[in-house]
């Protein structure tokens, strides 16, 4: 059996994190069987992020193997139990998948962090989705530190030295390329789902479907392709 840790749902959507939705998409993408044990504890996970998995194969019960990192989990998903969704695609479609990926776990990720934890707007929205069930004065105290460690890691990563317009001019760009790369198929590589979709819908879900009205999520919103996009991978995968 696979164990999928993650965070809990919240905004409605699988996972507030998009790594871990787009974790759980791939399951499901590729008809795998999985459970999500209840207060998964991110000090347990080896990276210290969210998600990581178990899997204790076949034979339940055996001491599992465990791996870390949303990327290097499809990696090993794929090695494991077959790769049925990529296995015909072209040399020049992986390659596009890849950049995809990038783009979007590289460089869209930073400003949408930027929107969920350094603007007030969208503070006040993730804190109440994230912590309002933990007990007090954990929920006061937990919020703050995370803000305090999310405003430091943009810093050293780079996108936290931009100003806000920067900051938004880079990920409004990101968003209109990949919308154009989208095009009128049905799927970021056509018109078959492979598992770059895992991301794409990870991702554009969290960014339309969480009500964090900023120039990152307006730029999507006017981008009628993403929103039928992330409508069609739901009612497949999750409907
Ligand atoms: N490269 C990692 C990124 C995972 C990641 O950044 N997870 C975030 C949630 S979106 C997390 O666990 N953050 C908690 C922390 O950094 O303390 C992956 O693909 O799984």
């Amino acid at each position: 059996m696979i164990k999928l840790y993650q965070f809990p749902p919240a905004y409605g959507l699988p996972n507030m994190s998009p790594f871990c939705m787009k974790v759980e998409t791939y399951l499901r993408m590729a008809g795998l069987p999985y459970e999500c044990p209840r207060n998964a504890d991110i000090f347990k996970s080896p990276k210290g992020k969210m998600p990581y998995i178990e899997d204790t194969g076949p034979a339940n019960g055996t001491s599992g193997k465990i791996i870390a990192d949303s990327t290097f989990i499809i990696d090993y998903l794929k090695a494991t139990y077959g790769d049925k969704l990529d296995a015909n695609l072209t040399p020049r479609q992986r390659a596009r998948g890849v950049v995809i990926q990038r783009t979007i776990e590289e460089s869209l990720y930073w400003p949408v962090v930027y929107s969920r934890w350094i603007e007030d707007v969208g503070y006040e929205t993730v804190k109440e989705a994230a912590f309002s069930r933990m007990k007090f004065p954990l929920r006061q105290i937990v919020p703050v530190m995370a803000r305090r460690g999310l405003r430091k890691e943009l810093y050293e990563q780079g996108t936290g030295r931009h100003s806000r317009d920067e900051i938004y001019a880079i990920g409004c760009r990101d968003v209109v390329a990949l919308s154009e790369l989208l095009g009128d198929q049905q799927f970021f590589l056509g018109d078959e789902p492979t598992s770059i979709d895992a991301t794409g819908y990870g991702f554009f879900a969290n960014l339309l479907w969480v009500n964090i009205d900023l120039p990152i999520r307006q730029q999507a919103q006017k981008l009628p392709n993403l929103e039928a996009y992330c409508q069609r991978m739901k009612s497949r995968y999750f409907g």
